[in-house]
């Protein structure tokens, strides 16, 4: 059990591995993923309200408005309660940091750092079971039964904003709209910077740094 609360945001451009080493963390140490971009795909799943605002957005590479996703992200915070949480594809700007900032106190950053031509040819190869966010990989993290999510035994679908030319604009406006959130959370005193190619190359350091900072 926990002896301390730890509230981090992780960062990293689209296919850089938040939702795997977000996965692993919680797995380990028992806090509780929260990611945007699977909320919001559920949504489009249940074709809810938000599911169809958002929709049009996520297939262009776009961020959905600020409005709709700070109060969706918010209230799922409010739910997870007094647990430890990564938070994952959420703040994506200032304005959303600046909202965070205003509600929750944030322990750490993590932002992950892989080379661009790495991710491009790591999301042409990855499926997901949208229903529960499980990602999957072919060559890196397969499911058990070929196009069959492990848990459930469902199909497993490709994301409409992993074409490569969305993909590409997803790239640039990570690049263009993230370096000033990091920026601003490094002059917090926040940030932890993870540089590599392979999951398995960062995850024993990610474990060494959460070492005294996560209790499980
Ligand atoms: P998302 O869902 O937040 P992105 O673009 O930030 O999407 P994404 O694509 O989900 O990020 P990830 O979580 O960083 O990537 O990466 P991942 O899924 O763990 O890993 C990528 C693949 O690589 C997987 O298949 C995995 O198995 C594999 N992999 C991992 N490690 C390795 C390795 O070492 N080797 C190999 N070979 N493979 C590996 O946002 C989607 C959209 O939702 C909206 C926006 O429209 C956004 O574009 N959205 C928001 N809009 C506004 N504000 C927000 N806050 C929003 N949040 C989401
Ligand atoms: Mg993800």
């Amino acid at each position: 059990m926990y002896t301390k609360i730890f509230r981090a945001v992780i960062i990293g451009a689209p296919g850089s591995g938040k939702g795997t080493i977000s996965n692993l963390i919680c797995k380990n140490h028992g806090c509780v993923h929260i990611s945007t971009g699977d909320i919001l795909r559920q949504n489009i799943m249940k074709n809810t309200d938000l599911g169809k605002k958002a929709k049009e957005y996520i297939a262009k590479g776009q961020l959905v408005p600020d409005a709709i996703v700070t109060k969706t992200t918010l209230a799922r915070i409010t739910e997870v309660g007094n647990r430890s949480y990564i938070l994952d594809g959420f703040p994506r700007n200032i304005a959303q940091a600046e909202a965070l900032a205003a509600r929750e106190q944030i322990d750490a950053v993590i932002t992950l750092d892989v080379p661009h031509n790495v991710i491009i040819d790591r999301v042409k190869n990855r499926w997901i079971h949208a229903p529960s966010g499980r990602v999957y990989n072919i060559g890196f993290q397969d499911p058990k039964v070929p196009g069959k999510d492990d848990v459930t035994g469902e199909p497993l679908t490709q994301r409409e904003d992993d074409k490569p030319d969305v993909v590409a604009k997803r790239l640039q406006l990570y690049d263009e709209l993230m370096n000033p959130v990091i920026a601003w959370y490094e002059k917090k005193g926040l940030v932890a910077t993870f540089k590599g190619k392979q999951t398995k190359e960062i995850w024993p350091r990610m474990e060494l740094y959460l070492k005294d900072r996560i209790n499980a």
